[in-house]
Protein backbone atom coordinates (compact mmCIF):
# COMPACT_ATOMS: atom_id res chain seq x y z
CA UNK A 1 0.00 0.00 0.00
CA UNK A 2 1.75 3.02 -0.82
CA UNK A 3 1.24 6.57 1.23
CA UNK A 4 -0.91 8.19 -1.33
CA UNK A 5 -3.66 5.04 -1.24
CA UNK A 6 -6.54 6.51 0.43
CA UNK A 7 -8.64 5.66 3.24
CA UNK A 8 -12.27 5.38 3.77
CA UNK A 9 -12.67 8.11 6.60
CA UNK A 10 -17.01 7.45 6.96
CA UNK A 11 -19.49 6.18 4.33
CA UNK A 12 -23.18 7.85 3.97
CA UNK A 13 -26.19 6.69 2.04
CA UNK A 14 -29.38 8.48 1.39
CA UNK A 15 -32.33 7.21 -0.19
CA UNK A 16 -34.51 9.03 -2.81
CA UNK A 17 -37.32 8.82 -4.88
CA UNK A 18 -36.57 10.07 -8.44
CA UNK A 19 -38.75 10.81 -11.33
CA UNK A 20 -37.65 9.07 -14.46
CA UNK A 21 -38.31 10.24 -18.27
CA UNK A 22 -40.55 7.79 -18.99
CA UNK A 23 -42.52 4.56 -17.07
CA UNK A 24 -40.86 1.37 -17.53
CA UNK A 25 -44.18 -0.66 -17.95
CA UNK A 26 -42.72 -4.86 -17.99
CA UNK A 27 -44.30 -8.01 -17.23
CA UNK A 28 -44.87 -7.53 -13.63
CA UNK A 29 -45.82 -4.42 -13.47
CA UNK A 30 -44.81 -0.14 -14.14
CA UNK A 31 -42.21 1.09 -12.92
CA UNK A 32 -43.09 5.00 -12.32
CA UNK A 33 -40.15 6.33 -10.57
CA UNK A 34 -36.84 5.43 -9.67
CA UNK A 35 -35.99 4.27 -5.87
CA UNK A 36 -32.53 5.46 -5.77
CA UNK A 37 -29.47 5.02 -2.79
CA UNK A 38 -26.98 7.52 -3.30
CA UNK A 39 -23.41 6.44 -1.46
CA UNK A 40 -20.89 8.78 -0.40
CA UNK A 41 -17.16 7.32 0.24
CA UNK A 42 -15.38 10.05 2.00
CA UNK A 43 -11.56 9.55 2.03
CA UNK A 44 -8.74 10.87 4.34
CA UNK A 45 -7.29 12.68 1.42
CA UNK A 46 -10.35 15.11 0.91
CA UNK A 47 -12.45 13.18 -2.33
CA UNK A 48 -15.35 11.55 -1.64
CA UNK A 49 -16.39 8.47 -4.06
CA UNK A 50 -20.34 8.84 -5.36
CA UNK A 51 -22.07 6.07 -7.00
CA UNK A 52 -26.29 5.09 -6.76
CA UNK A 53 -27.82 1.65 -6.53
CA UNK A 54 -31.15 0.83 -8.13
CA UNK A 55 -33.82 -0.52 -5.21
CA UNK A 56 -36.24 -1.43 -8.00
CA UNK A 57 -38.92 -1.06 -4.90
CA UNK A 58 -39.44 1.71 -2.54
CA UNK A 59 -39.50 -0.68 0.04
CA UNK A 60 -35.87 -1.73 -0.55
CA UNK A 61 -34.76 1.71 0.17
CA UNK A 62 -34.45 2.06 4.12
CA UNK A 63 -32.82 -1.44 4.25
CA UNK A 64 -29.94 -0.86 1.78
CA UNK A 65 -29.38 2.74 3.90
CA UNK A 66 -28.51 0.44 6.92
CA UNK A 67 -26.81 -2.03 5.11
CA UNK A 68 -24.58 0.29 3.02
CA UNK A 69 -23.77 2.52 6.77
CA UNK A 70 -23.69 -0.92 8.95
CA UNK A 71 -20.86 -2.49 6.49
CA UNK A 72 -19.57 1.20 5.90
CA UNK A 73 -18.77 1.19 9.69
CA UNK A 74 -16.94 -1.76 9.70
CA UNK A 75 -14.48 -0.75 6.70
CA UNK A 76 -13.88 2.92 8.39
CA UNK A 77 -9.66 3.48 8.22
CA UNK A 78 -9.39 0.47 5.47
CA UNK A 79 -7.63 1.66 2.79
CA UNK A 80 -9.54 2.16 -0.37
CA UNK A 81 -8.55 -1.01 -2.27
CA UNK A 82 -11.35 -1.96 -3.98
CA UNK A 83 -10.19 -5.70 -4.72
CA UNK A 84 -9.06 -6.36 -0.85
CA UNK A 85 -11.93 -4.40 0.10
CA UNK A 86 -13.95 -7.28 -2.00
CA UNK A 87 -12.09 -10.17 -1.08
CA UNK A 88 -12.92 -8.61 2.95
CA UNK A 89 -16.85 -8.68 2.18
CA UNK A 90 -16.86 -12.15 0.34
CA UNK A 91 -15.44 -13.33 3.34
CA UNK A 92 -17.80 -11.41 5.46
CA UNK A 93 -20.72 -12.68 3.79
CA UNK A 94 -19.69 -16.19 3.13
CA UNK A 95 -21.74 -17.60 5.50
CA UNK A 96 -24.63 -15.25 5.19
CA UNK A 97 -24.81 -15.28 1.81
CA UNK A 98 -24.72 -11.96 -0.60
CA UNK A 99 -27.30 -12.50 -3.10
CA UNK A 100 -30.06 -9.87 -2.72
CA UNK A 101 -29.66 -6.63 -0.55
CA UNK A 102 -26.53 -7.50 1.07
CA UNK A 103 -24.53 -8.05 -2.70
CA UNK A 104 -26.55 -4.52 -4.25
CA UNK A 105 -25.18 -2.95 -0.95
CA UNK A 106 -21.62 -4.21 -1.41
CA UNK A 107 -21.84 -3.73 -5.40
CA UNK A 108 -22.69 0.32 -4.67
CA UNK A 109 -19.60 0.19 -2.45
CA UNK A 110 -17.46 -0.78 -4.71
CA UNK A 111 -18.69 1.63 -7.76
CA UNK A 112 -17.75 4.64 -4.81
CA UNK A 113 -14.29 3.24 -4.18
CA UNK A 114 -13.39 3.30 -7.80
CA UNK A 115 -15.02 6.57 -8.20
CA UNK A 116 -13.30 7.73 -5.26
CA UNK A 117 -9.33 6.59 -6.73
CA UNK A 118 -10.75 8.38 -9.89
CA UNK A 119 -11.12 11.22 -8.50
CA UNK A 120 -8.11 11.52 -6.68
CA UNK A 121 -5.95 10.37 -9.85
CA UNK A 122 -7.98 13.29 -11.33
CA UNK A 123 -8.58 10.27 -14.17
CA UNK A 124 -11.77 9.44 -15.57
CA UNK A 125 -12.40 5.67 -14.16
CA UNK A 126 -11.73 4.03 -17.71
CA UNK A 127 -8.20 5.62 -17.54
CA UNK A 128 -7.54 4.49 -14.26
CA UNK A 129 -8.52 0.61 -15.53
CA UNK A 130 -6.04 1.40 -18.46
CA UNK A 131 -8.45 2.12 -21.10
CA UNK A 132 -9.19 4.72 -22.98
CA UNK A 133 -12.81 7.33 -23.20
CA UNK A 134 -14.76 6.48 -26.08
CA UNK A 135 -18.05 6.81 -27.97
CA UNK A 136 -20.24 3.26 -27.18
CA UNK A 137 -23.09 2.14 -29.31
CA UNK A 138 -25.99 2.63 -27.05
CA UNK A 139 -29.75 1.36 -27.41
CA UNK A 140 -32.60 3.37 -25.84
CA UNK A 141 -34.54 0.95 -23.56
CA UNK A 142 -38.14 1.22 -23.19
CA UNK A 143 -40.62 -0.34 -21.12
CA UNK A 144 -43.49 -2.66 -22.90
CA UNK A 145 -44.88 0.35 -25.76
CA UNK A 146 -47.58 0.51 -28.44
CA UNK A 147 -46.32 1.36 -31.92
CA UNK A 148 -48.93 3.80 -32.32
CA UNK A 149 -49.09 5.69 -29.21
CA UNK A 150 -45.62 5.72 -28.39
CA UNK A 151 -44.67 6.66 -32.19
CA UNK A 152 -43.01 10.16 -31.41
CA UNK A 153 -40.69 8.95 -28.44
CA UNK A 154 -39.97 6.11 -30.80
CA UNK A 155 -39.11 8.47 -33.34
CA UNK A 156 -37.36 10.94 -31.09
CA UNK A 157 -34.99 8.38 -30.17
CA UNK A 158 -33.84 8.02 -33.76
CA UNK A 159 -33.79 11.60 -33.87
CA UNK A 160 -30.83 11.28 -30.76
CA UNK A 161 -28.79 8.85 -33.47
CA UNK A 162 -30.12 5.37 -31.69
CA UNK A 163 -28.79 2.50 -33.70
CA UNK A 164 -31.06 0.31 -31.55
CA UNK A 165 -34.21 0.32 -29.30
CA UNK A 166 -35.12 -2.15 -26.82
CA UNK A 167 -38.84 -2.82 -25.91
CA UNK A 168 -40.61 -5.30 -23.49
CA UNK A 169 -42.88 -8.04 -23.75
CA UNK A 170 -44.69 -10.61 -21.96
CA UNK A 171 -47.18 -8.04 -20.64
CA UNK A 172 -49.54 -9.71 -22.98
CA UNK A 173 -50.19 -12.81 -25.11
CA UNK A 174 -47.95 -13.79 -28.10
CA UNK A 175 -50.69 -12.29 -30.73
CA UNK A 176 -49.75 -9.21 -28.60
CA UNK A 177 -45.80 -9.17 -28.50
CA UNK A 178 -45.62 -10.13 -32.26
CA UNK A 179 -48.26 -7.09 -33.47
CA UNK A 180 -46.12 -4.84 -31.46
CA UNK A 181 -42.84 -6.17 -32.67
CA UNK A 182 -43.88 -6.05 -36.32
CA UNK A 183 -45.53 -2.65 -35.72
CA UNK A 184 -42.05 -1.15 -34.09
CA UNK A 185 -39.64 -2.95 -36.90
CA UNK A 186 -42.17 -1.47 -39.81
CA UNK A 187 -41.45 1.95 -37.64
CA UNK A 188 -37.89 1.78 -36.95
CA UNK A 189 -37.04 0.25 -40.50
CA UNK A 190 -34.76 -2.92 -41.30
CA UNK A 191 -31.15 -0.99 -39.93
CA UNK A 192 -32.28 -0.35 -36.47
CA UNK A 193 -31.59 -3.07 -34.09
CA UNK A 194 -34.67 -3.99 -32.04
CA UNK A 195 -34.38 -6.69 -28.47
CA UNK A 196 -37.15 -7.97 -26.37
CA UNK A 197 -36.96 -8.43 -22.96
CA UNK A 198 -39.61 -10.67 -21.39
CA UNK A 199 -38.22 -10.09 -17.72
CA UNK A 200 -38.68 -13.78 -16.40
CA UNK A 201 -42.15 -13.75 -17.49
CA UNK A 202 -42.35 -17.18 -19.60
CA UNK A 203 -41.82 -20.89 -19.21
CA UNK A 204 -39.53 -22.90 -21.65
CA UNK A 205 -42.01 -24.13 -23.70
CA UNK A 206 -44.00 -20.83 -24.00
CA UNK A 207 -40.37 -18.80 -24.25
CA UNK A 208 -40.02 -21.13 -27.72
CA UNK A 209 -43.45 -20.24 -29.17
CA UNK A 210 -43.48 -16.37 -28.85
CA UNK A 211 -39.69 -16.72 -30.02
CA UNK A 212 -40.81 -18.40 -33.30
CA UNK A 213 -43.52 -16.28 -34.10
CA UNK A 214 -41.14 -13.29 -33.39
CA UNK A 215 -39.01 -14.99 -35.54
CA UNK A 216 -39.47 -12.66 -39.09
CA UNK A 217 -38.66 -8.88 -37.24
CA UNK A 218 -34.62 -9.39 -37.29
CA UNK A 219 -34.61 -8.80 -33.39
CA UNK A 220 -30.79 -8.93 -32.23
CA UNK A 221 -31.86 -10.75 -28.80
CA UNK A 222 -34.19 -12.09 -26.53
CA UNK A 223 -34.17 -11.37 -23.26
CA UNK A 224 -34.58 -13.53 -20.08
CA UNK A 225 -37.12 -15.43 -21.40
CA UNK A 226 -37.46 -17.76 -18.85
CA UNK A 227 -36.77 -17.15 -14.68
CA UNK A 228 -33.30 -16.15 -14.14
CA UNK A 229 -32.35 -18.96 -11.74
CA UNK A 230 -33.45 -21.82 -14.45
CA UNK A 231 -30.18 -21.94 -16.23
CA UNK A 232 -31.08 -25.16 -17.83
CA UNK A 233 -34.26 -23.63 -18.96
CA UNK A 234 -32.42 -20.85 -20.60
CA UNK A 235 -30.12 -23.61 -22.74
CA UNK A 236 -33.46 -25.05 -24.05
CA UNK A 237 -34.97 -22.18 -25.07
CA UNK A 238 -31.52 -21.40 -26.55
CA UNK A 239 -30.61 -24.64 -28.51
CA UNK A 240 -33.47 -24.66 -30.54
CA UNK A 241 -33.96 -20.43 -30.75
CA UNK A 242 -33.47 -18.47 -34.16
CA UNK A 243 -32.79 -15.49 -32.32
CA UNK A 244 -30.06 -14.83 -30.08
CA UNK A 245 -30.98 -15.15 -26.08
CA UNK A 246 -29.20 -12.75 -24.15
CA UNK A 247 -29.30 -12.75 -20.13
CA UNK A 248 -27.54 -11.74 -17.02
CA UNK A 249 -29.31 -8.49 -14.81
CA UNK A 250 -29.95 -11.21 -12.44
CA UNK A 251 -26.93 -13.19 -12.35
CA UNK A 252 -25.02 -12.54 -9.24
CA UNK A 253 -21.12 -11.99 -9.09
CA UNK A 254 -18.64 -13.59 -10.97
CA UNK A 255 -19.26 -16.87 -9.52
CA UNK A 256 -23.19 -16.30 -10.92
CA UNK A 257 -21.78 -15.96 -14.24
CA UNK A 258 -19.30 -18.56 -14.11
CA UNK A 259 -22.32 -21.29 -13.47
CA UNK A 260 -24.29 -19.71 -16.37
CA UNK A 261 -21.68 -19.89 -18.93
CA UNK A 262 -21.16 -23.08 -18.13
CA UNK A 263 -24.12 -24.45 -18.43
CA UNK A 264 -24.62 -22.29 -22.23
CA UNK A 265 -27.54 -20.69 -21.14
CA UNK A 266 -27.26 -17.34 -23.02
CA UNK A 267 -25.46 -16.43 -26.25
CA UNK A 268 -25.29 -12.92 -25.16
CA UNK A 269 -24.23 -11.81 -21.34
CA UNK A 270 -25.27 -8.03 -19.72
CA UNK A 271 -23.85 -8.04 -15.72
CA UNK A 272 -25.10 -5.45 -13.86
CA UNK A 273 -22.49 -3.79 -11.93
CA UNK A 274 -25.15 -3.24 -8.73
CA UNK A 275 -25.33 -7.12 -9.18
CA UNK A 276 -22.23 -8.11 -9.61
CA UNK A 277 -20.01 -6.71 -6.90
CA UNK A 278 -19.75 -3.02 -9.08
CA UNK A 279 -16.21 -2.45 -10.84
CA UNK A 280 -14.04 -4.99 -9.23
CA UNK A 281 -17.04 -8.04 -10.20
CA UNK A 282 -16.94 -6.10 -13.46
CA UNK A 283 -13.83 -6.83 -14.28
CA UNK A 284 -13.57 -10.71 -13.37
CA UNK A 285 -16.88 -11.39 -15.93
CA UNK A 286 -15.16 -9.43 -18.72
CA UNK A 287 -12.45 -12.06 -18.33
CA UNK A 288 -15.09 -14.94 -18.32
CA UNK A 289 -16.87 -13.40 -21.75
CA UNK A 290 -13.83 -12.81 -23.55
CA UNK A 291 -12.49 -16.79 -22.61
CA UNK A 292 -15.70 -17.82 -23.81
CA UNK A 293 -16.43 -15.46 -27.00
CA UNK A 294 -19.32 -13.82 -25.72
CA UNK A 295 -21.02 -10.43 -26.38
CA UNK A 296 -21.20 -8.77 -23.16
CA UNK A 297 -23.62 -5.82 -22.68
CA UNK A 298 -24.85 -3.44 -19.66
CA UNK A 299 -27.26 -3.47 -17.98
CA UNK A 300 -28.64 -0.10 -16.52
CA UNK A 301 -26.03 2.57 -14.94
CA UNK A 302 -24.96 3.78 -17.96
CA UNK A 303 -22.52 6.40 -16.56
CA UNK A 304 -20.92 3.55 -14.58
CA UNK A 305 -20.90 1.24 -17.22
CA UNK A 306 -19.29 3.78 -19.85
CA UNK A 307 -16.28 3.28 -18.13
CA UNK A 308 -15.93 -0.31 -17.96
CA UNK A 309 -17.70 -1.52 -21.13
CA UNK A 310 -15.25 0.68 -22.92
CA UNK A 311 -12.15 -1.81 -21.24
CA UNK A 312 -14.52 -5.07 -22.07
CA UNK A 313 -13.24 -7.48 -24.81
CA UNK A 314 -16.58 -7.95 -25.83
CA UNK A 315 -18.14 -5.27 -25.73
CA UNK A 316 -21.94 -5.54 -27.32
CA UNK A 317 -24.35 -2.76 -26.21
CA UNK A 318 -24.59 -0.25 -23.69
CA UNK A 319 -28.08 0.23 -22.48
CA UNK A 320 -29.20 3.57 -22.17
CA UNK A 321 -32.39 4.05 -19.35
CA UNK A 322 -33.07 7.26 -16.88
CA UNK A 323 -32.80 6.24 -13.45
CA UNK A 324 -30.42 9.07 -11.99
CA UNK A 325 -31.11 11.90 -14.47
CA UNK A 326 -33.14 14.19 -12.02
CA UNK A 327 -30.67 13.69 -9.24
CA UNK A 328 -27.34 14.39 -10.98
CA UNK A 329 -25.75 18.17 -11.70
CA UNK A 330 -24.83 16.88 -15.25
CA UNK A 331 -26.62 14.38 -16.97
CA UNK A 332 -25.46 11.73 -19.47
CA UNK A 333 -25.43 13.19 -22.95
CA UNK A 334 -26.15 10.87 -25.82
CA UNK A 335 -24.42 11.38 -29.12
CA UNK A 336 -25.34 10.04 -32.10
CA UNK A 337 -26.68 7.23 -30.31
CA UNK A 338 -23.39 7.02 -28.28
CA UNK A 339 -22.52 7.30 -24.87
CA UNK A 340 -18.58 8.18 -23.59
CA UNK A 341 -17.72 8.03 -20.16
CA UNK A 342 -16.69 11.05 -18.67
CA UNK A 343 -14.66 11.83 -15.44
CA UNK A 344 -13.23 12.40 -12.73
CA UNK A 345 -13.98 9.22 -11.57
CA UNK A 346 -16.93 7.75 -12.89
CA UNK A 347 -18.84 11.39 -13.51
CA UNK A 348 -20.97 11.47 -11.18
CA UNK A 349 -22.19 15.05 -9.50
CA UNK A 350 -24.64 15.04 -7.11
CA UNK A 351 -27.62 18.11 -7.74
CA UNK A 352 -28.14 18.82 -4.36
CA UNK A 353 -31.36 21.24 -4.46
CA UNK A 354 -32.68 17.89 -6.62
CA UNK A 355 -31.89 15.74 -4.07
CA UNK A 356 -33.04 17.40 -1.22
CA UNK A 357 -36.30 17.44 -2.92
CA UNK A 358 -36.04 13.45 -3.41
CA UNK A 359 -35.48 12.52 -0.24
CA UNK A 360 -37.42 10.35 1.51
C1 LIG B 1 -35.49 -3.50 -16.55
C2 LIG B 1 -34.72 -2.46 -16.18
C3 LIG B 1 -35.13 -1.61 -15.14
C4 LIG B 1 -36.31 -1.83 -14.48
C5 LIG B 1 -37.09 -2.89 -14.89
C6 LIG B 1 -36.67 -3.74 -15.91
C7 LIG B 1 -35.10 -4.43 -17.67
C8 LIG B 1 -33.97 -4.00 -18.55
O1 LIG B 1 -34.90 -5.73 -17.24
O2 LIG B 1 -33.22 -4.87 -19.01
O3 LIG B 1 -33.88 -2.80 -18.85
MG1 LIG C 1 -33.89 -6.78 -18.78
Amino acid sequence: MTKTTPAIRSIKARAVVAPIARPVKNAFGVIEAAPLVLIDVATDQGVTGHAYIFGYNKLSLKPLVTLIEEIGRDLTGKAIVPFDLMAAMDAKFRLLGWQGLVGMAVSGLDMAFWDALGRLADKPLVELLGGSARPLRAYDSYGAVDPVTDERALKRSLEQGFRGIKIKGGDGDAANDERVVKGVRALLGPDVALMIDFNQSLDPAEAKRRIARLAPYDLTWVEEPVPQENLTGHAKVRAGSPIPIQAGENWWFPRGFAEAIAAGASDFIMPDLMKVGGVTGWLNIAGQADAASIPMSSHLFAEASAHVLAVTPTAHWLEVMDLGNAILADPMKIVDGTLTARGPGLGLEWNEPAIAKYLI
